[in-house]
């Protein structure tokens, strides 16, 4: 804990950075400025309002080196009273402020040396890119960095970093980091940079936020099922209900796009179900924001207006198998393709959808529904 080396100790940064940044600064800032001096005899002090730090010299002391005008003042002293309202209320405020650092940086060894870190945030990125950023360090300070350290949090990668472990006064070194946005959603982390000056283990820290927006693509696998073969269930599909289901170009029927298309089964039955299962769980961080939305599209159509009837239903699930929120339209019934469509965003823990084509038979042998152009598409852009 006491350093940071370059090798080793850009592990351990991490861990210890995470639980102990916020304390182990604070009381390095403390100290470094030697505040808790000034503080106290400021509050100590009656008259201490409008003089500087140290009490045992009185307001005497104090007075000269700022001003000096002030031999007139040891007049003062024996009017107190006076002096706040003689002395302009900015001498107050100014001198303290302006001589405790100087004189406190003094007895800690010189002015040590001090980073600086310029960049900007990762923000609003493209599912699917590898976005960088580059982070500007600068020694601020009077005095040469030792062990200069750069960690960003695990999500990062560093693709390059010519920082030194010693930086000199006044020079600068870059890192730069990048982001594999291959997942929807929100992201945060941070960069922690941490070295030794003459008060000891400095560090500081900046937070790095991503958002990685976009659309998924079409999840469904053969969505004109033109993979399939003919005759076949199409791969990925299963009944629910009835007798198998196959890819067709029956009768001649035209596909809405392609060669082939979903087609009901020849069956005296009259009530068919045929459906596939597409895993979210990819995009569950995003959808666990409740800022992402799926839209489905199919296109349906009967053999003639009242033979048969379908419904393109999707119902979406959490991992328990629980319907969350669904698309269960009624009945259709036409005799060309006819878009099928619903968007919605999704509740919070939904992990699965459900696609399931049902026909319901009115009329002859065969259970005249067909699905062909089948699309399901999640969009996060909140
Ligand atoms: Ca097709
Ligand atoms: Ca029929």
């Amino acid at each position: 804990m006491m350093a940071w080396t370059r090798t080793a100790g850009a592990v351990g940064l991490l861990v210890l950075g995470a639980c102990s940044f916020e304390s182990s600064s604070s009381t390095t800032d403390t100290a470094g400025l030697g505040g808790t001096e000034s503080d106290t005899e400021e509050t100590t002090g009656p008259d201490g309002t409008s003089t500087t730090g140290s009490t045992a010299s009185g307001s005497t002391p104090t007075s000269d080196p700022s001003d000096p005008s002030d031999p007139s003042d040891p007049s003062d002293p024996s009017d107190p009273t006076t002096d706040p309202t003689t002395d302009p209320t900015t001498d107050p405020t100014t001198d303290t402020d302006t001589t405790d650092p100087t004189t406190d940086t003094d007895p800690s060894g010189g002015d040590a040396a001090s980073v600086d870190l310029d960049g900007n945030d990762f923000g609003t990125v493209d599912y699917q890119s590898t976005p960088t950023r580059t982070f500007t360090l600068t020694n601020v300070g009077e005095t040469p960095t030792q062990n200069l350290a750069v960690v960003p949090s695990a999500l990062f990668d560093v693709d390059s970093d010519d920082c030194p472990g010693s930086l000199e006064p006044g020079e600068s070194c870059t890192v730069v980091l990048s982001y594999d946005a291959d997942t929807l959603g929100p992201f945060s982390g941070e960069l922690l940079v941490g070295y030794d000056n003459a008060d000891g283990l400095q560090e500081l820290s900046r937070a790095l936020t991503v958002e990685v927006v976009g659309e998924t693509g079409n999840l469904i696998s053969d969505p004109g099922f033109e993979g399939c073969t003919p005759g076949t269930m199409p791969s990925g599909w299963q009944v629910f209900a009835g007798p198998d289901w196959s890819c067709e170009n029956w009768k001649g029927l035209p596909p809405h796009a392609g060669t082939l298309y979903l087609s009901g089964p020849a069956s005296n039955l009259d009530e068919f179900d045929v459906g596939t299962f597409i895993d979210l769980t990819p995009y569950e961080h995003a959808i666990s924001t409740g800022s992402m939305s799926f839209e489905l599209r199919g296109q349906a159509r009967s053999w003639d207006p009242d033979n048969d009837f379908y419904r393109l239903r999707i119902r979406y699930r959490n991992a328990g198998g629980v319907v969350q929120t669904q698309h269960n339209p009624g009945l259709s019934s036409s005799a060309n393709w006819a878009l099928q469509s619903d968007e919605r965003t999704l509740p919070n823990d939904v992990s699965e959808a459900r696609i399931d084509f049902y026909c319901q038979k009115s009329g002859g042998d065969f259970c005249d529904a067909y699905l062909d152009t089948l699309s399901l598409v999640g969009t996060y852009n909140p």
